[in-house]
């Protein structure tokens, strides 16, 4: 057995931490031979809850939890982490403008990039689920200068999966025989799912559908799958949204699979003409615990156009959080 790791969370007592720490703690992310010590981290009041949520892991008597611990205290929550997972964030309240959320995030993501500047693990995994997830990342990024800035990630796991499921749907196949499919951008409205590269049984995805459902259907229901969840469920995604939230980590330190990608939320270096510094959704591959962009994929004016819009509307929010950033 190995030695065990430490695994910070925030936003432990919602509902995405509900699934996600059960996860974890049964070995789900970094698997059956990782012994993992569950750091938790709440706002004081929901450590009543947070207690709750303890009580149980407890009773799951999993074999790989080797330590529990909770806080309200970010420096503490922190301390050594070699993984953490920023879940916690302000929802939008009533009234309350995009700019309002963003600066209200941007608030507390200061806090934490500071906090894990000082005492996280100087090869510290970072993943943003709490939303906007991608500038939180770049907001906690930027207050960790003694980080490396390639530590610091966002989710769009979900809408990748999301996307595998939609494909397979239509074309009456299963998740597994698809390879290849990219979000690009934003985990927003203005992501953009791409299947132009993608494979489907040893085919290629765009010949076995046509322009229109993609357009319609495809592109559309992806984008907007997070609202129709809230529609349906009368609450937002949070098992799917954990279980992404394991992809993303499982992958980026286990390696992604042979001759498929996933897609992950990581600091642009300019690739594909991306606006450099942003944390912008990319094809990438993994291996030995690092993570590459797939290069040289030919974009068409259909995806360059999308993938712009998505970029665009990353820069804006960078804009807008500018002055809070040092
Ligand atoms: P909940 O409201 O159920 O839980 C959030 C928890 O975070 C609460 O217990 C709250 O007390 C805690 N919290 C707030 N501020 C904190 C702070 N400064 N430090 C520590 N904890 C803090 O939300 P949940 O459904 O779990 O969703 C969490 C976040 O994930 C939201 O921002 C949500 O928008 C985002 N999502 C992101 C997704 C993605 O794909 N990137 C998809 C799912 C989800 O919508």
């Amino acid at each position: 057995m190995k030695a065990p790791v430490r695994v910070a969370v925030t936003g432990a007592a919602g509902q995405i931490g509900y699934s996600l720490l059960f996860r974890i703690a049964s070995g789900d992310m970094l698997g059956p031979d990782q012994p993992v010590i569950l750091q938790l981290l709440e706002v004081p009041p929901a450590m009543d809850a947070v207690q709750g949520v303890m009580m149980e892991l407890d009773d799951c008597a999993f074999p790989l939890l080797a330590g529990l611990q909770a806080s309200d205290q970010a420096e503490e929550a922190f301390k050594d982490a070699d993984y953490i997972l920023l879940v916690g964030a302000k929802p939008r309240g009533p009234g309350m403008e995009r700019k309002d959320l963003l600066e209200a995030n941007a608030a507390i993501f200061s806090v934490q990039g500071k906090a894990m500047n000082a005492v996280a693990s100087r090869d510290v995994r970072v993943l943003a689920v709490g939303n906007p997830a991608n500038t939180n990342a770049l907001i906690a990024q930027r207050n960790a200068p003694d980080l490396d800035p390639r530590c610091f990630t966002a989710m769009t796991r979900l809408d990748h999966n999301r996307a595998l499921a939609q494909l397979a749907n239509r074309t009456g196949t299963h998740v597994t025989d698809i390879q290849k499919l990219t979000v690009w951008g934003n985990h927003s409205a203005t992501q953009y799912p791409d299947i132009s590269h993608a494979v489907v049984d040893g085919k290629a995805a765009s010949d076995l559908v046509d322009q229109a459902w993609l357009e319609e259907s495809f592109i559309p229901t992806v984008q907007q799958r997070g609202a129709a969840i809230i529609k349906a469920r009368g609450q937002s995604s949070a098992a799917s949204a954990a279980s992404a939230a394991i992809d993303h980590m499982r992958d980026w330190t286990l390696g992604t699979p042979e001759g498929d990608w996933v897609s992950m939320a990581i600091p642009s270096d300019g690739s594909y003409g991306i606006a450099e510094g942003i944390i912008y959704s990319f094809p990438v591959r993994c291996s030995g615990g690092r993570y590459e962009i797939v290069q040289d994929l030919s974009i068409d004016d259909f995806s360059r156009e999308r993938m712009s819009a998505t970029e665009q509307e990353l820069v804006e929010e960078r804009d807008a959080v500018q002055h809070l950033l040092p």
